[in-house]
């Protein structure tokens, strides 16, 4: 039984940046659905006590209709909890530790280029999905793409950060202004935690 985690800020902690009734929305009402739509489809399954990030690592060992209500609604509770965890307060934002600032200059030039590159990622996910900051298995940066409720953990990445650009996401205060939305997510991030992902 996967448990949808609470958000460590209130609804409108991130105005006005991400605004409060589509945070509401997204949380309460889209993020839930995945929730118990994944519970539904592993109850009584091998699966239902497993891990769900350990799951999606070994997604290719698992067949039939049960792997694709994990990879769609198994990855939608999976990504958005995580998406809310590297969410914080602009006040509370903060800064990438030293090491995952080095990490970022060496894999994209700087700051400002990783920022560039993660955006344009952004930008261009082609319908529904994802972009992602994650780690290669030796701790190597890479900016990634996902569709739909993909999981970098089934290709063997370790997330560090994620932006959701399901218009659901963002479509009630931005409208069909995705690039928007995503300059300002950059003043929510909470890099505390995704320097912490970075270290683990
Ligand atoms: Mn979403």
């Amino acid at each position: 039984m996967y448990e949808k985690p609470k958000l460590a800020f209130e609804l409108d902690a991130l105005e006005p940046h991400l605004d409060k009734e589509n945070l509401d929305i997204h949380y309460n009402k889209h993020h839930t659905a995945y929730v118990t739509k994944f519970n539904a489809a592993v109850e009584g399954t091998e699966y239902a006590d497993k891990e769900l990030g350990e799951l999606l690592k070994d997604i290719d060992g698992i067949e039939g209709d049960v792997k694709i209500a994990i990879v769609n609604n198994g990855g939608g509770a999976w990504n958005h909890s995580f998406f809310w965890s590297v969410l914080a307060p602009a006040s509370e934002s903060g800064e990438p530790s030293e090491g995952l600032s080095s990490a970022i200059d060496s894999a994209f030039g700087s700051f400002e280029d990783f920022k560039k590159q993660f955006s344009e990622a952004a930008v261009t996910v082609f319908g529904s999905g994802w972009a992602w900051l994650v780690k290669d298995s030796e701790g190597k940066l890479e900016i990634m793409k996902t569709s739909n409720q993909d999981s970098p953990l089934s290709v063997g990445k370790t997330p560090l950060l994620c932006l959701d650009v399901w218009e659901h996401a963002y479509y009630l205060k931005y409208r069909n202004l995705r690039p928007d939305f995503i300059e300002a997510f950059f003043n929510v991030i909470n890099w505390g935690m995704v320097s912490e992902n970075f270290s683990a």
